[in-house]
């Protein structure tokens, strides 16, 4: 996404202002609503609205006054954000409660693989889902359904042979009624629309569902305006999902033009996998766009990757702040860190660490420390649990039977217990869970006129 160059770019605009006292004048902020036009025009976004926000956010920056404690940077900054996330509208309102969602779409927008992923969203917000393919169209569709309900383990209703869509949306919600919230696919055609249209109304009609999503590939830019007024118009739809946000110059169009449709964006999909998707969370998302990172997102991901971790063992982040920090603790903490996916992805998601840092770290050296971690959760496991809750019982010996055992160097052994130490320091730093939330208020936007780390 072309967008994810604003926050870097920005930075350095803003930087410019790090020493200015006084008024601010509009050779001041022209630089930066020069950067915002340009990132924003070359992500699609229409001209009209791009003109418009960086008007307003000249307005704002040059007439309201910054209350005390605020510096000139911090109130431009605070601009940018309050504007772009206007700009973007609200989220739908989701409720996590018994509900049927139907899903709507052109050719290819991502309805299927949207269904799965949904489905896998509710499921880890505690409410059993299933989906049902009423694609009678594309050869293939109810397999496709079928390998990713399998890859997610989820209640699913197929049935190649039946050919009328209608029919397979009612046999599907019966077959599935265990599940509180039940996603109902559709066939997605390019040309024929009128048809496609015909379609989802009789299966709108028949089911009843609460919610129409409409999927849109983020690759349509502003033109997502026109199809989401149209789809709009003939069923009514809650709200959009916004699919490959993770590959496309365009995503700033997307999502600009569903609110300009009067409509709200639901969910982010961010890759092929089940897991990729998000939901849409405005401040959230313009913050990381600006590289604030957003805690939100990180407990997101967090709780994925806590998800996809063997279940039976019971260890929670907040262990380590309440007892001693143990090898084990690291070890989990690490496993957490792979499972969250690329560290990059991850340290952008923590305030304070957006832009400034990401920029020092090349591909290389993460994959460094990645062949790292892998290292040493292989030589712990050659460890016993003693020597795990107890890493000082660790002498020259231990070291080198765990050595023998893990097929590493007993520099790689002193290696593992220096980062022991040294995270072990950190986290007595840290204290305790209300201190850790008090700094993560400290780091949020907003409150009381301070910007956390800005
Ligand atoms: N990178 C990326 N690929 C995606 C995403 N969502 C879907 N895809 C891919 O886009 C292609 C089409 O996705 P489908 O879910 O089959 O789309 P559909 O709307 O069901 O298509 P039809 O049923 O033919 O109308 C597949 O190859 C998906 O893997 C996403 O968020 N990111
Ligand atoms: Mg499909």
């Amino acid at each position: 996404m072309v967008l994810d160059s604003l926050g870097s770019s920005l930075q350095d605009t803003l930087d410019s202002l790090r020493n200015k006292s006084g008024t601010l004048t509009e050779e001041d902020i022209n630089p930066i609503t020069k950067e915002i036009q340009r990132a924003l025009l070359s992500s699609d976004v229409e001209v009209d609205l791009v003109m418009e926000v960086s008007e307003r956010i000249k307005n704002k920056a040059l007439n309201e006054e910054p209350p005390g404690g605020v510096t000139a940077r911090e109130h431009v900054l605070n601009a940018v954000y309050e504007e772009l996330t206007e700009v973007v509208g609200d989220s739908t309102e989701i409720p996590l409660e018994q509900q049927t969602i139907l899903l709507a779409g052109l050719q290819g927008a991502g309805k299927t693989t949207s269904s799965a992923k949904l489905a896998w969203w509710f499921e880890k917000k505690g409410l059993k889902s299933g989906l049902i393919q009423t694609d009678t169209f594309r050869p293939g569709a109810h397999e496709q359904s079928q390998q990713l309900a399998e890859r997610a383990d989820l209640l699913h209703s197929v049935n190649p042979d039946e050919k009328d869509p209608v029919a397979r949306a009612k046999t599907g919600l019966n077959e599935i009624q265990d599940a509180d919230v039940k996603i109902v696919d559709t066939a997605g055609r390019h040309s024929d629309e009128d048809k496609l249209i015909d379609e989802i109304e009789a299966i709108s009609e028949a089911i009843n569902p609460d919610i129409n999503l409409l999927v849109i590939d983020a690759a349509m830019g502003k033109s997502a305006k026109k199809q989401a007024k149209q789809f709009n118009e003939s069923i009514g739809i809650d709200g959009v999902v916004i699919t490959k946000m993770d590959g496309t110059a365009k995503g700033g169009g997307a999502l600009t033009a569903v609110k300009e449709a009067d409509t709200t964006i639901s969910f982010l999909g961010m890759g092929e996998e089940v897991q990729d998707i998000e939901r849409f969370d405005p401040d959230g998302f313009i913050s990381r766009l600006l590289g604030m990172g957003d805690l939100k997102q990180l407990s997101e991901r967090v709780e994925r990757a806590m998800y996809e971790m063997d279940d039976e063992d019971d260890w929670s982040p907040e262990d380590i702040l309440e007892g001693e920090f143990t090898l084990y603790d690291m070890k989990k903490q690490m496993e957490t860190m792979g499972n969250m996916g690329r560290m990059d992805e991850v340290l952008n998601r923590i305030p304070g660490m957006g832009s400034q840092i990401m920029n020092k770290l090349d591909d290389d050296l993460i994959a460094v420390q990645e062949e790292k971690m892998r290292k040493f959760s292989i030589i712990m496991d050659s460890m016993t649990d003693e020597e795990v809750e107890n890493p000082s019982l660790i002498n020259k010996s231990r070291k080198q039977r765990i050595a023998r055992g893990s097929g590493a160097e007993v520099k790689e052994i002193d290696e593992l217990l220096e980062q022991y130490n040294n995270m072990k320091g950190l986290f007595n730093k840290m204290g305790s869970p209300e201190d850790m939330k008090k700094m993560a208020k400290r780091f949020n936007l907003g409150g009381g006129g301070g910007l956390g780390p800005f």
